[in-house]
């Protein structure tokens, strides 16, 4: 892993709207409050933080990941609970991905429990609010960096 590697934190629908409604559930800070905390939790990693509303963006930056990133935090927001072609693009990666919801989607409706994301994430990190996605980058980092380690002990 380079001296500064890349975190690509991706995103998926609806979460532009993040602090405009349903404060009770998501809370009052928008994404771009959790993108700068996202490149705080990264020190010198480079962040590539981006959302959208269409399921093969999100795929299309899947696959762009696997050649630009070192590891993927991803928020599928819905998407996670309903598509195959997501999971098919994120079995593609070689990098680690670590899963990142605001709520805790377990204590919530049942539909919200399986995650298709969930069979390829290297973990979960979910119930923080924001503070969920500081923990996913430390983490995405710290898996990304051992990955690293171990590739260059095995030259
Ligand atoms: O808790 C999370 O981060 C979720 O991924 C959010 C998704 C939901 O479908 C998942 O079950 C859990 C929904 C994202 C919608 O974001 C909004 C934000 C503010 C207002 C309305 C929607």
């Amino acid at each position: 892993m380079p001296d500064s590697p890349v975190l690509y934190v991706l995103n998926g629908p609806n979460l532009n709207l993040l602090g405009q409604r349903e404060p009770e559930v998501y809370g009052r800070e928008t994404l771009a409050d959790v993108q700068a905390r996202c490149e705080r939790a990264a020190g010198k990693a480079t962040v590539v933080f981006r959302q959208t509303n269409h399921e093969g963006e999100l795929i299309d930056w899947v696959q762009e990941a696997a050649g630009k990133a070192d590891a993927l935090v991803l928020n599928p927001a819905g998407y996670g609970h309903t598509s195959v072609a997501l999971l098919d693009a994120l079995r593609t990666l070689t990098i680690p991905v670590v899963e990142c919801h605001l709520s805790n989607p377990a204590a919530r409706e049942r539909f919200r429990h399986r995650s298709y994301v969930s069979a390829v994430a290297a973990g979960v990190v979910s119930g923080f609010g924001p503070l969920s996605y500081e923990l996913a980058v430390q983490a995405a980092l710290g898996l990304a960096q051992e990955r690293s380690r171990t590739a260059d002990r095995s030259v």
